[in-house]
C-alpha cells in the first residue's frame, strides 16, 4: 500500500536558515523538502510539501487533505500555541496528524509549552532540528500501517 503524505509548514518557516540558526539550525526549508523527498522514495510514499504564513490557508489545506492524503505532518509554527481554528480543522477532518517542531518547545518559553495541536495529534516530535522531518515521516507511516 502506498500512502500520500502532506507536510505542512506554518508561519515564518520560509525564513529557515536565514536567522536564529542557534535555535532552528542553518538548513533551509528547500533543503528540508529535498531530504523529505528522498525519504519519501525510501519509504515508498508520495509527498506533497507546502508552507503558508496564513492561518486560514493552513485550515483550507487541512480540509483539502481529507480524501487526498493519508496523513499530515504539521509544523504549525507559532500557530501551534494559539490556533483553535487549526485544532478544530484537524479534529473535524479526522485526518491523522503528526505534530512536528524543530526546537524542543517544552524547554523554551512557557507560552511555547502550550500546543493546541497536541490535543488532536497522533503524537509529537520536537527538538531534533531538521532531522525531525524524516523521523516524523517514519512515525506517520508506521501509524498508518498499524491502523489500516
Ligand atoms: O520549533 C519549531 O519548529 C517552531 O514551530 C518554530 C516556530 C515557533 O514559533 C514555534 O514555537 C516552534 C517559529 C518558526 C520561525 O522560524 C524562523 C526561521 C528563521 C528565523 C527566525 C524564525
Amino acid at each position: 500500500m502506498t500512502y500520500s503524505i502532506l507536510i505542512l509548514n506554518g508561519p515564518n518557516l520560509n525564513l529557515l536558515g536565514t536567522r536564529q540558526p542557534e535555535v532552528y539550525g542553518s538548513t533551509t526549508l528547500a533543503n528540508i523538502e529535498a531530504t523529505c523527498s528522498a525519504k519519501a522514495e525510501q519509504l515508498g510514499v508520495s509527498l506533497t510539501f507546502a508552507q503558508s504564513n496564513h492561518e486560514g490557508e493552513l485550515v483550507d489545506m487541512i480540509h483539502a487533505a481529507r480524501g487526498q492524503h493519508a496523513g499530515v505532518i504539521l509544523n504549525a509554527g507559532a500557530y501551534t500555541h494559539t490556533s483553535i481554528a487549526l485544532m478544530d480543522a484537524i479534529s473535524s477532518t479526522m485526518i491523522p496528524v503528526v505534530e512536528l517542531h524543530l526546537s524542543n518547545i517544552h524547554a523554551r518559553e512557557e507560552f511555547r509549552k502550550i500546543s493546541y495541536i497536541a490535543r488532536v495529534a497522533v503524537g509529537q516530535i520536537c527538538g531534533f532540528g531538521a532531522a525531525g522531518y524524516p523521523l516524523a515521516m517514519e512515525a506517520l507511516v508506521s501509524h498508518l500501517e498499524a491502523t489500516k
